[in-house]
């Protein structure tokens, strides 16, 4: 493991993010753009507008990421964030904020998991139904034992919607939707060039601006974790790394 990498996952450990630069070559986030560039967008997971755009299951939509991502360098990071065991893939989305949007994300806690089904379990719930996907919010340790992946497709600053996120906020648990301001005083801001990735774990809280530039922001998110949920509930997109 190498020693930017090792203590990136320090880093990660003690503030809830981490961003690392040249995870990818500029060739790979060529060749990553034009296999999205590529996809049929006629599915409902993707999502087009003038200031989003999003596909969800990323590799259900698009199988010929899988290679393209999990690359020597990709599974030596994994390697280093989860020393252990090899954990498996649990969500991949890909998002565009492209030039001038004004999507504007506020602050929060990714909090739901995308699962299976709907089940009766002690320690898990509210559940939601999405257009008949099922999402939950399951114990601290299960949210606890995600790590989330932002590899940078383009160079990203404040002005293209670089990530804000507030330290040490993912030791708090879930935050009460009342109490997430309160805790923003101490945010920065994630400058991270093409090619970089933000590490965070899910309880960071975290918010996003409207872009003022004329520059893209596209970036894919992929989640991972080496928890089980209980028999019979899996994750919706759980896939092998
Ligand atoms: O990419 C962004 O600006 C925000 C996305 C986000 O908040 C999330 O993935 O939970």
């Amino acid at each position: 493991m190498s020693h930017v990498m090792r203590q990136a996952v320090q880093e990660l450990q003690e503030n809830g993010f981490a961003t690392l630069t040249s995870i990818f070559s500029i060739s790979e986030i060529a060749a990553i753009l034009s296999t999205v560039e590529a996809a049929d967008t006629t599915s409902v997971n993707f999502r087009r507008s003038q200031d989003v755009f999003a596909i969800r299951n990323l590799l259900g939509e698009i199988p010929a990421l899988r290679e393209q991502l999990l690359t020597p360098t990709m599974r030596q990071l994994l390697a280093a964030l989860f020393p252990d065991a090899t954990p498996h893939l649990t969500k991949a989305i890909y998002f565009d904020k492209p030039a001038g949007s004004n999507w504007l994300v506020a602050w929060h806690q990714d909090v739901m998991i995308a699962v299976n089904r709907r089940l009766n379990l002690p320690g898990y719930g509210p559940w939601t139904t999405k257009q008949g996907e099922v999402a939950v919010l399951p114990p601290r340790q299960i949210l606890e034992s995600i790590i989330t992946v932002r590899l940078h497709l383009d160079d990203c600053d404040a002005s293209n919607g670089a990530l804000k996120v507030v330290p040490g906020s993912h030791r708090h648990g879930v935050i009460a939707n009342n109490d997430l301001l309160a805790h923003t005083s101490r945010r920065v801001t994630c400058p991270v060039l093409a090619g970089g990735a933000m590490l965070m774990q899910p309880l960071t809280l975290h918010a996003s601006n409207r872009s003022t530039s004329a520059r893209p922001r596209r970036v894919i998110h992929l989640e991972f974790s080496t928890a089980e949920l209980p028999v019979e509930l899996e994750w919706r997109e759980r896939a092998k790394v």
